[in-house]
């Protein structure tokens, strides 16, 4: 076995791929940009080395660079991962040449499945079913038109060198053709710069069906089954799942036999996966081949029991295939989501920012969590932004299923928007749960899968007020010599106002709703009013989580305060609630407002002149009201612009003490 080897990505494919050489021995080199110096994937790897700066073109993708960091650190192999380097035939040549095992395939085979038409050519050649359709050299507007008309309408023209669903017009009849033609050829060349076209048959509720296939040098291959990937959004795959629901176990064989005859048929060695559409009358043709480990493998791995990774490490050592054929089987059901950066409301637009709190699911026999950053890292604009893949198994669909709604319902991000409760939605989705399953299935379950926030009740106002309260005596506690006087400090709370109470507003972020709540301190309680309403609650809170009693009804939440934001999770929901609190608004106003007094008062001290820098919390001033002293704090780091008042002066409530510039 190699004794060291290079993985020339990042994020949680690079961290899969070194968990499998740390068991089986093998020392580990990762690379990294100047976005990843602190990346869960360099942490991990035995040495790494740094490539440039963020952007692929400066880092991941500088080939020889990454070779000559190869060569110095002594790996004798380069894993590609998925992405990047992965399919590129001069990178794998260039590997080659300099006597470094490229773990993948050979770079003719890369080559052949590069061109869709080309592929598809092969194919046939090989027996492996196409779609019906035309795709050779004639680019003549009124022959490619002919040829749809005997293929039978509807049809769809692909751009030959395009991918990801881009370059292609589905044509509903023959006279909208010559026009979709035309607009499919302007887009074809300039995206790929190639505007050659080949025309299919349009299936209309085709499935999304992969089979992972295995070859190794001596010439044996075998396949590992299929996976679903039918449930795809703008064709990016958000749930895949194996084995694929509904498979009889004719059609299963029939379709890993054509798919270890397209790899053999292109001399392919390593790990490939052969897409089909896989039509609702049992037929299946060959879409493409992707000459990579895939992102989704781990439910391959779920369901087979083999490490696919080490079964990549062995293959390219010269070693033969871990098993036969036979020697494989199914055991259970599994299912992988994508949890992304990224914004459904908003069109699922791409969101960076820091991971500011992340709680991810129990790890298990039952719940795997792939991942490359932790919490306090960071989702860049420069990679994608995949934030985990969450991959889940049971004995049966519906109990993989099940563990996958309680695993999502468990994973808990703040610092950026996630798609999280849109995955929720699709684990909990009746057409999910029946397998109704087709490319067009996101589109078909739009209206449900994209339902209205749970509206804010007296839960989780109760929730945010005794948060909030619990919160300020903690913070107050922590503080306590340095503010002798604190309200805190007394049995019965807090002082300011004559009858013990306080008065807080949320501010619910996604409806802007506001909610008027009142506490009022008691001995060993509080009692929240909220719309005329009282509730009796208490509470114990233990930094994120609060286990609440409310009118004796008991539960947990987990709340987050992040930029004058609560995050509540709360029984399987969450909100984002702002606050607003009567006579606090220093602890908690916009960090560049000035800071004005929360009630008439005398100025006892002042703590800082004109010009000084601040840290967040650093006492300013102190005054007294009501027979309290009451200390005003920085609300963030910054310089104090001004300050408007002395020892001994008396101020009028609301009036500005100091100005104040937030870094
Ligand atoms: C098709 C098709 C229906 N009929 N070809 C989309 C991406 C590209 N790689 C192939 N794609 C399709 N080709 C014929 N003849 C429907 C799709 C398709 C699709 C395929 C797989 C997964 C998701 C998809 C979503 C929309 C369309």
């Amino acid at each position: 076995m190699f004794e060291k080897i290079l993985i020339a990505n990042r994020g949680e494919i690079a961290c899969r791929i070194m968990k499998t050489a740390k068991k089986m021995g093998v020392q580990t080199v990762a690379i990294y940009s100047e976005a990843d110096r602190d990346a869960l994937h360099v942490k991990m790897a035995d040495e790494a080395f740094l490539l440039g700066p963020a952007p692929a073109k400066d880092s991941y993708l500088k080939a020889d660079l990454i070779i000559e960091l190869a060569k110095r650190s002594g790996a004798k192999a380069i894993h590609p991962g998925y992405g990047f380097l992965s399919e590129n035939t001069n990178f794998a040549n260039d590997c080659e040449q300099n006597n470094i095992k490229f773990i993948g395939p050979p770079a003719s085979a890369i080559d052949a499945m590069g061109s869709k038409s080309a592929a598809k050519e092969i194919m046939e050649k090989a027996n492996v079913p196409l779609v019906p359709g035309y795709h050779g050299d004639n680019q003549d507007a009124d022959y490619l038109s002919t040829q749809a008309f005997a293929i039978g309408y509807p049809v769809l023209i692909k751009a030959t060198a395009g991918g990801g669903g881009k370059g292609m017009r589905i044509v509903e009849d023959k006279k909208y053709f010559d026009e979709a033609l035309t607009s499919c050829k302007r887009e074809a060349l300039s995206s790929f710069g190639d505007d050659r076209v080949l025309i299919e048959k349009y299936l209309t509720k085709p499935r999304h069906v992969e089979i992972q296939v295995f070859a190794d040098s001596h010439g044996n291959a075998v396949h590992l089954f299929e996976r679903d990937c039918s449930v795809q959004r703008r064709h990016q795959k958000v749930i895949e799942e194996a084995p694929a629901p509904n498979m009889s176990e004719e059609l299963r064989n029939k379709m890993g036999e054509v798919a270890i005859q397209a790899a053999k048929a292109i001399g392919y060695e390593g790990a490939g996966t052969v897409e089909f559409l896989l039509d609702e009358d049992g037929s299946f043709y060959f879409m493409e081949m992707n000459t990579r480990l895939q992102v989704e493998h781990p439910v391959t791995e779920m369901i087979t029991g083999q490490d696919l990774v080490e079964w990549q490490l062995r293959v390219a050592n010269g070693e033969t295939l871990p098993c036969e054929q036979a020697q494989l089987s199914i055991n259970g059901h599994a299912f992988e989501a994508r949890v992304y950066a990224e914004d459904p409301d908003q069109d699922f637009l791409p969101a960076t920012g820091m991971l500011h709190h992340l709680k991810t699911p129990d790890p298990s026999s039952h719940v795997r969590i792939d991942t490359g950053v932790t919490e306090g890292g960071e989702v860049s604009v420069h990679y994608d932004p995949m934030i985990a893949k969450l991959i889940v198994w049971d004995t049966d669909r519906n109990k993989a299923l099940a563990r996958l709604r309680g695993a999502l319902h468990q994973y808990q991000v703040v610092g950026l928007k996630t798609n999280l409760k849109f995955l929720s939605q699709l684990a909990g989705n009746e057409g999910f749960i029946e397998a109704d399953l087709d490319t067009n299935f996101i589109k078909r379950y739009e209206n449900s899968l994209f339902t209205a926030r749970p509206s804010v009740d007296e839960r989780v106002l109760s929730v945010a007020a005794l948060y909030t309260m619990l919160q300020q005596k903690n913070n107050e506690h922590a503080s306590d010599q340095a503010d002798p006087f604190s309200p805190w400090d007394s049995v019965n709370g807090w002082r300011l106002n004559e009858d013990n109470h306080h008065d807080i507003t949320f501010v619910d972020q996604h409806s802007d709703t506001e909610f008027n709540t009142t506490v009022h301190f008691r001995n060993d309680h509080f009692l929240i009013e909220i719309d005329d309403q009282e509730f009796k609650v208490s509470g114990e809170l233990n930094e994120h989580n609060l286990y609440i009693d409310l009118e004796g009804a008991k539960f947990n939440a987990t709340i987050v305060s992040q930029d004058e934001e609560l995050h509540i999770f709360l029984q399987q929901q969450d909100f984002v609630l702002s606050v607003k609190q009567e006579g606090l608004e220093l602890l908690d106003s916009d960090a560049n407002a000035n800071l004005t007094a929360p009630m008439p008062g005398t100025i006892v001290s002042v703590a800082v002149s004109a010009g000084d820098t601040v840290e967040a919390g650093q006492a300013l001033l102190v005054m007294e009201a009501m027979k309290m002293e009451h200390t005003i704090k920085a609300p963030a780091k910054g310089v104090v612009t001004e300050v408007l008042y002395s020892e001994g002066d008396l101020v009028e409530d609301g009036a500005e003490l100091v100005s104040f510039e937030a870094e």
